[in-house]
């Protein structure tokens, strides 16, 4: 049903493979604070997956990023929220482009990032990414 006011946004997140593992930061959000999510954010205007991609790991991280291939799209939607939320996530796979170190370059929204084996990650996951896993979401292409 549509809600007056209310327009799904478009997001692009990251899942930067190093190995077998995968980037992830803790959240600082009143959207899943203190769960694990993938780097990403809004796509602006005029820009391609790719370009939002590129743009939103170098803001969050620091790291350049290369390789990068279109994964899959979701639907995620938190609507038992005095605010709503609904958005349309890209999930782009990419490696990074030489040896580097992330860096936390937005401390007010994120507790830190690190490298997590695929096999083990860390809890809790953000709900959205958790149960993409549980349908079977894997970003290795091995
Ligand atoms: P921006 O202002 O930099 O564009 O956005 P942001 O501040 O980086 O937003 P974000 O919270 O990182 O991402 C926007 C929304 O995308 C987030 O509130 C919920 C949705 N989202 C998912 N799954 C994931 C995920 O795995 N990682 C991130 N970062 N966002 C996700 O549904
Ligand atoms: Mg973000
Ligand atoms: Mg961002």
């Amino acid at each position: 049903a549509a809600t007056p006011g209310k327009v799904p946004k478009v997001v692009v997140v990251v899942c930067l493979l190093r190995g077998n593992k995968v980037l992830l930061g803790r959240r600082r959000s009143s959207l899943g604070d203190s769960t694990f999510s993938l780097p990403g954010g809004h796509l602006e205007f005029g820009e391609s997956f790719e370009e939002c991609a590129t743009r939103e790991v170098k803001e969050e991280t620091g790291l350049d990023i290369e390789k990068l291939e279109f994964l899959t799209v979701t639907n995620n939607m938190f609507l038992d929220k005095a605010k709503p939320y609904h958005y349309v996530v890209i999930s782009i796979r990419a490696v990074l482009a030489d040896h580097q170190q992330p860096q936390n370059i937005e401390p007010d929204f994120c507790d830190g990032c690190g490298w997590y084996e695929w096999n083990i990650l860390p809890k809790p996951l953000f709900s959205p990414l958790e149960k993409a896993i549980q349908a079977g979401f894997n970003p290795f292409p091995f």
